[in-house]
């Protein structure tokens, strides 16, 4: 049982951040937040597992595996297969651990294409729009739970 861990997986092209689109996505780096999600985790007394793949399958098994390790929640920013993936919304249904969907940007300002969220049709929260904060957000939410 990890009752005071936190996954913090994100998806496709997350690990590009703080190198293109700054005007989009903000100047941060996936290990700049990873690192200050660290620092606010430990005052929160919770720990955090920050993860990312391009690939939607491993996405899925880090789902399942955050409902067999027993970890306190789930912040997901699953990128583009926000989207796209039925997979990652049936993944969030079959767990009983919550999952919180994080997003830089605020999808529904954007494109079309990008209102439409099989994750947040699954997930217990949204918050999207902050930039980094997002998951700092995310993170006190999860501490609520
Ligand atoms: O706003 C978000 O967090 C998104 O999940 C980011 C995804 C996008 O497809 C979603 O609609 C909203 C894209 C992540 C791509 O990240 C990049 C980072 C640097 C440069 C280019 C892309």
């Amino acid at each position: 049982m990890a009752d005071n861990l936190i996954y913090v997986l994100n998806g496709p092209n997350l690990n590009l951040l703080g190198t293109r689109e700054p005007e989009i996505y903000g100047r941060d780096t996936l290990d700049d937040i990873a690192g200050r999600l660290e620092d606010r985790a430990r005052e929160l007394g919770l720990e955090v597992d920050v993860r990312q793949s391009n690939h939607e399958g491993h996405l899925v098994d880090w789902l399942h595996e955050a409902q067999a390790e027993g970890v306190k929640a789930v912040l997901l920013n699953a990128g583009a297969y926000t989207h796209t993936s039925i997979a990652l919304h049936d993944a969030i249904k079959s767990i009983r651990t919550p999952v919180i969907e994080v997003h830089l940007s605020n999808p529904h300002t954007r494109e079309e294409f990008r209102h439409i969220s099989y994750v947040g049709r699954a997930a217990k929260g949204t918050i999207a729009g902050f930039g980094a904060a997002s998951y700092l957000l995310a993170l006190a939410a999860a501490a609520e739970l």
